[in-house]
């Protein structure tokens, strides 16, 4: 039998495109899915012709495969990763690669990390970003796991991604056990974090100034010729433009109740647990679960009547305002990802490498952006920045659009509408670049009722001081731990 550079499993929309792009680069793939079934159909149908190799069982697809092996699961992420292991194991010698291509929770990434490699082989955990047409043409994609694991798929990896303009591929190793699930965990948390600010601007221009679908896609069409060029910008352009049968726009019959995989939720999880400020991701995971109150919202929307506000300012003005909200506050989402990042890092002992990873997902991936390409610049001026705010370029930036950024919130809150990503971001600017934050006060109360102690502005940090606020209280303190 004709042996294989790869063997894939999970003949779904993911890896069947994987599949083809593998192929069309000129690499030779065998392929079985738990279906059997769907292994015929894709060789006799999509696939034929391709030198693709249909496998009915999995000591097939390893006896086909050259040697060091390469098995790409492509399957649902959770228990079916662990089933497929568990299989794959006893068919694999010492040396042999199994990557897991699916969107897996990092922890269970570097669980299984340490379990292959206790069994003698390699691993990999790497995030897909593109969806379908990215699997097909060119993904962004995010490996981690056994450094060993690397040089041997880097090749086909390298191949099948896309690449942006100096012919650069958007994959490179990310690091160590779960590094590269987290980065495309982020990364997912980001596409939220993009989305919601999309959302809120098209809200504020339809709501407050009235535009139609068909006025809302001139903008954006405006919008995606500047620094907001992106794919998320120029789907959101052609989807305002897309009528249904009846001629009229389909957007406008969508209900508004959106859903969610888990992917948002599982960043802002990391976030709590890394005490890392993710305030954007995390408004825009809580702005989906309000949506999906859709019945309780309408029945509070009859409760609380809102009062129209009519707008009396300069409409294109306005429009230009919204523009540069939605930039800040990109940039802010960002900035907070990254830190993310590098608490995360810090955590579980990466070194990653924060412009390599901007420009993964400079192309291929759902939130691939002219704008990643400044980010990967600010990484390469300064590998070590402490945030992404403090880079000089993103720094003049943002002080240029904090005019307009403060006018569309407080028009948006002034119109009632809401706008929690934009809200959230400035907040967050505002406190991050405050000297003086009121938690002094905060301090004083948590020493008030729990005699949980204090630092003072006149003392070295570190020194612990308690108050007998009561005059009853004794001079037992609590311990001065941080959860
Ligand atoms: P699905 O997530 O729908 O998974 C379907 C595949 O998993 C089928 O091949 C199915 O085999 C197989 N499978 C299941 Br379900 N349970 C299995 C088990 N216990 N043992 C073996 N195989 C099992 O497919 P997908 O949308 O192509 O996504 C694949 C992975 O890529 C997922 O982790 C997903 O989160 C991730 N991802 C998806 C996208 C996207 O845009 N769809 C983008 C990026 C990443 P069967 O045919 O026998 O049921």
């Amino acid at each position: 039998m004709k042996q294989a550079d790869i063997g894939l499993i999970g003949l779904a929309v993911m890896g069947e495109n994987l599949v083809m792009n593998m192929e069309s680069r000129g690499f030779t793939v065998a392929v079985y899915n738990r279906t059997v079934s769907k292994v015929d159909d894709f060789v006799n149908g999509r696939a034929a012709g391709k030198r693709v190799l249909g496998c009915h069982s999995l000591s097939e697809l390893v006896a086909s495969l050259t040697k060091p092996r390469k098995v790409f699961m492509m399957v649902k992420a959770g228990q079916a990763v662990d089933g497929m292991i568990e299989e794959l194991l006893p068919l694999l010698e010492d040396g042999d690669v199994l990557i897991d291509g699916g969107n897996s929770h990092f922890p269970d990434t570097i669980r299984r990390t340490a379990y292959v490699e206790s069994k003698g082989k390699l691993y990999i955990g790497t995030g897909v970003s593109g969806g379908e047409e990215g699997a097909l043409k060119g993904p962004s994609m995010m490996p981690g796991g056994s450094p060993a694991a690397w040089p041997h798929v880097k090749p086909i990896f390298q191949a099948i991604c896309a690449k942006v303009e100096d012919g650069a591929s958007c994959c490179d190793w990310v690091g160590e056990n779960g590094a590269g699930h987290f980065v495309k965990m982020v990364h997912n948390g980001i596409e939220y974090g993009d989305m919601q600010l999309i959302c809120e601007a098209y809200q504020l221009l339809r709501d407050v100034l009235g535009l139609s679908a068909a006025e809302l896609h001139q903008v954006f069409k405006r919008w995606n010729e500047t620094e907001l060029d992106s794919y998320l910008i120029e789907i959101t352009r052609d989807i305002l433009a897309y009528n249904d049968a009846d001629g009229a726009p389909i957007v406008d019959k969508i209900l508004d109740a959106a859903g969610q995989k888990g992917t948002g939720k599982w960043t802002a999880i990391a976030a709590l647990d890394e005490g890392v400020p993710l305030t954007l991701i995390g408004e825009a995971v809580f702005a989906r679960s309000l949506s999906a109150m859709k019945d309780e919202r309408v029945r509070a929307a009859e409760v609380f009547p809102r009062e129209k506000v009519s707008f009396t300012g300069d409409r294109e003005a306005f429009i230009e305002d919204v523009r540069q909200a939605l930039y800040a506050a990109k940039i802010i989402s960002y900035a907070q990802g990254y830190a993310l990042m590098r608490a995360a890092a810090g955590t579980y002992g990466w070194n990653l490498n924060y412009g390599g990873i901007a420009l993964m997902w400079r192309g291929g991936c759902i939130i691939r952006s002219v704008f990643l390409g400044k980010i990967k610049e600010a990484y390469e001026r300064n590998s070590t920045l402490e945030n992404l705010i403090l880079d000089p370029y993103f720094q003049k930036t943002l002080q240029g659009l904090l005019p307009a950024w403060r006018n569309t919130v407080t028009a948006a809150i002034r119109h009632g509408i809401p706008a929690p990503a934009m809200t959230a971001a400035l907040s967050y600017f505002d406190g991050y670049t405050s000297q003086r934050l009121p938690a002094n006060l905060l301090q004083a109360q948590r020493d008030y009722f729990g005699a949980h102690t204090y630092e003072r502005l006149d003392a070295p940090r570190g020194q612990f001081f308690h108050t007998n606020w009561t005059g009853e209280g004794g001079s037992t303190t609590a311990n001065t731990y941080n959860a």
